[in-house]
């Protein structure tokens, strides 16, 4: 049985195993909490929770957890594995055949301990953070939008950024092709509104399962993570299954043909966005347990990275390289890339395979522009040992290829407003034909405090 259940006890795990700070000093909700987090990802990638958050004399002070699948070590944590595992279990849940429903409660959820409803709704007193410099202001990230269609009745996770807009109301962002979306324009074309609710301080296996696209309810792919089945419950003013487990839980809906500017936000390629006009999300409800934590997901930084572009996507491209090549080592999606690079690690046997695995790496998603193929003696996921062979394995004409008109992501910096761009594959292995260095200098990695005193 999983040991993690829910956001309490991920922090515990997340303590044992050295991924865990706690920051017990007053720190400010406007950029303050944003900062130290993204600190904190940059540097060793660990989660962190403020004890004591601030901002205007009326906030509630619920303590914020952040960084929570930031790194490959607290991806590992999470999913109570080692690191090189971790896309194998994802890759395994992703499965159809391994799905686990969701299982309702005969018990009431704990968060609906307190129950704020009708006048007493007030957004602006919540502790949610305005992240980035040039953020439009605070913004719910790490909330999960729990949904059902209410055509076919299946159930939907998705994240949504959500930015206050009046003392009961939220601009909702949601893209064109999102579920999320084909279930509220189902909606609008019946003049009614698409119920919802948005789940926030989770076990982190929901928070994965919420960033994957999936033709259907992403609760099973949580319940395939931890091999149970999710424990939910229904809303206090919608009937959709929300996790049981969950700290606080925002429940509303999107009234239809309804759209404000919202905007904007540090988004997941590395720049600021531009406004949006996106439906709103009129609250009924504000549902939390006693003494909950609340939790934030710091935009255009590496959990957002992490858990949108990098651990839904590692399997499908681990598949598509060792389609072409069974010595295909293991394989990387670095969140400082953004989700528009790879890093596939193989052992070749002939000089032409790494060029072939790059491709299968270029199109086995859209997003992903930039494949680097290295040896196994290099550590894919140490970005300066993927510098290494760059500089000294590549030999530029021959070993660089584009293919140039590939389609990528709208929003690739480097691509054109369709998404028009060069991709890149670059074979970074060594070539030892060309000219013979032997072996690669390496010193072991050795425990320090054995040797240092203080
Ligand atoms: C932290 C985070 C924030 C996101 N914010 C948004 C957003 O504001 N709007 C959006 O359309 N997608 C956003 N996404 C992407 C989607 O929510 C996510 O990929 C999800 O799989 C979409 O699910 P759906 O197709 O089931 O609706 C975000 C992803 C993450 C990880
Ligand atoms: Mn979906």
């Amino acid at each position: 049985m999983a040991t993690i259940k829910d956001l309490r006890s991920f922090i515990e795990v997340l303590k044992e195993k050295g991924s865990f700070e706690k920051v017990s000093q007053p720190v400010s909700l406007e950029h303050e909490l944003a900062n130290i987090g993204a600190a904190l990802a940059r540097q060793g990638g660990k989660a962190v929770l403020f004890e004591h958050v601030t901002r205007a004399e009326d906030t509630i002070h619920w303590p914020i957890f952040t960084n929570g699948v930031v790194s490959p070590a607290t991806a590992a944590v999470a999913l109570e594995c080692a690191p090189n595992e971790v896309v194998n279990i994802i890759g395994a849940a992703l499965e159809p055949a391994n799905a686990v429903p969701a299982r309702k409660s005969d018990k009431e959820a704990p968060w609906k301990q307190n129950v704020i409803t009708g006048d007493d709704i007030n957004l602006y007193r919540l502790p949610i953070p305005t992240h980035g410099a040039l953020d439009g202001g605070p913004f719910i990230t790490g909330g999960v939008t729990v949904s059902r269609d209410p055509v076919s009745g299946r159930g939907n996770l998705s994240y949504n950024r959500m930015q206050i807009l009046g003392p009961h109301t939220f601009g909702f962002n949601v893209n064109e092709w999102r579920h999320t979306m084909q279930f509220y324009k189902g909606q609008e074309k019946k003049d009614e509104p698409l119920k919802l609710a948005i789940a926030i301080g989770l076990d982190p296996a929901i928070m994965i399962a919420a960033g994957a696209r999936y033709d259907n309810d992403e609760l099973l792919i949580a319940g395939a993570i931890r091999g149970e089945p999710v424990l939910v419950d229904k809303g206090v003013t919608v009937d959709v299954d929300i996790p049981f487990h969950a700290e606080v839980v925002i429940e509303g809906y999107l009234p239809p043909h309804t759209r404000h500017a919202e905007g904007p936000l540090a988004e997941f390629h590395g720049y600021y966005g531009e406004l949006w006009n996106s439906p709103t999300f009129e609250v009924t409800a504000i549902c939390y347990r006693n003494d909950p934590i609340f939790q934030t997901i710091v935009p255009g930084w590496a959990e957002h990275v992490y858990i949108g572009n990098v651990l839904p996507r590692e399997p499908l491209l681990l598949r598509f390289c060792r389609h072409v090549s069974k010595d295909v080592k293991a394989l990387h999606i670095p969140p400082y890339a953004n989700g528009f690079a790879a890093i596939v690690q193989l052992e070749k046997s002939n000089p032409g395979e790494p060029k072939n695995v790059a491709l299968a790496a270029l199109t086995a998603h859209v997003n992903v522009a930039k494949v680097v193929v290295v040896d196994p003696d290099v550590n894919i996921y140490d970005p300066a040992d993927v510098l290494w062979a760059m500089t000294n394995r590549v030999e530029p004409t021959q070993d660089v290829f584009y293919i140039k008109g590939a389609q990528g992501h709208e929003m690739d910096p480097t691509a054109d407003m369709r998404g028009v761009q060069t991709k890149v594959g670059i074979d970074a292995t060594y070539k030892p034909e060309r000219r013979d260095y032997g072996e690669r200098i390496r010193y072991p990695e050795i425990d320090l405090s054995k040797y240092l005193s203080s």
